[in-house]
């Protein structure tokens, strides 16, 4: 029997992580074999999420035998995937971001505009009336939570927070609101790491007008952490551009509980069509204001598709 090999994006957040173990729950509930996989290191947040629920870390790979079945959660964008995707066959896809992907042969898709990856595997659960065991609903939270930044992102829906509430019922996390404090100070917490390694904890490229951009984003608790690094991650934003070929990359610090949205390019060119594309203004401390710009998805990449495309 064939085993579906699970994976959600490169540089995995706790959506990522969290929707390929639920996934890889369902499937084998449905009576498949399943292997939940990730394609780099946990971050801070997911570290403390697999803490909290003492969760078996998928194995970290970079490829697989040819021809091996994938399961993609949480992405559908050939850059964001395992290397060399083509040479293996799809067979299913759980995604709540656009769709930019063409493949070779049918295959499932289940896509919706939700907050989460882990909000449809919740809702394939309690469709198919798979009972969710206290893990599972716990990292599902997780996944949840962190993806709508405690519904605060505008890619919050109700059903999230619905799907929060039911999976509670299970998980019994005593406040929700405090783990998912908790989970963004894991995050925020990021010790000595260098500038590059900053801009790329959470970083994904984009394809706009036939050229690739970069685009880091750090959600935190504490923006000075990076807005007091100006120099450096203009210096690393240089590095990963020269060294990806691309054409542009930005990185936003994304101040969680304020709701803002600080940002720097690695040119002038960009720079300036990012300041339009935004309307947005240069602050002493060097960033631009992208004022509530949260949502790397909703916001932030649909309005430079707009404003380079357009
Ligand atoms: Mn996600």
């Amino acid at each position: 029997m064939t085993t579906y090999k699970i994976i959600g994006h490169k540089n995995p957040d706790t959506d990522a992580i969290c929707s390929a173990i639920a996934m890889q729950e369902f499937m084998k509930a449905k009576g498949h074999n399943a292997q939940a996989y990730r394609l780099g290191e946990l971050n801070k947040e997911t570290q403390f999420v697999m803490n909290y629920t003492s969760s078996i870390i998928p194995e970290l790979v970079t490829s697989f035998e040819e021809k091996s079945e994938l399961i993609l959660v949480d992405h559908n964008e050939k850059a964001q995937s395992i290397d060399n995707l083509e040479q293996y066959s799809l067979y299913y896809i759980v995604d709540h971001h656009k769709f930019s992907l063409e493949t070779s042969a049918p295959l499932y898709i289940r896509a919706e505009p939700i907050g989460s990856t882990c909000s449809i595997v919740a809702k394939m659960f309690s469709e198919e009336q798979i009972e969710i065991s206290k893990e599972l609903a716990t990292l599902m939270i997780a996944g949840i939570v962190s993806d709508t930044l405690y519904f605060r992102s505008p890619t919050t829906t109700h059903e999230d927070r619905e799907l929060v509430e039911m999976l509670n019922e299970i998980a019994q996390i005593e406040d929700v609101e405090k783990f998912s404090l908790d989970m963004f100070s894991a995050k925020s917490d990021l010790g000595d790491i260098t500038a590059i390694e900053m801009i790329q904890i959470d970083y994904k490229e984009f394809e706009f007008n036939g050229n690739m951009y970069g685009i880091g984003v750090m959600e935190t608790t504490n923006a000075q952490y990076g807005i007091n690094r100006l120099s450096e991650i203009k210096e690393a934003l240089t590095q990963i551009q020269e060294r990806d070929n691309l054409t542009g990359v930005m990185f936003s610090v994304v101040d969680i509980l304020d709701e803002k949205n600080y940002s720097i390019c690695s040119n002038e060119e960009f720079g300036v069509q990012v300041q339009q594309a935004f309307s947005s203004t240069l602050l002493e401390n060097g960033f631009l204001d992208l004022g509530g710009a949260l949502s790397r998805k909703k916001q932030i990449v649909p309005t430079l598709k707009n404003f380079l495309e357009g």
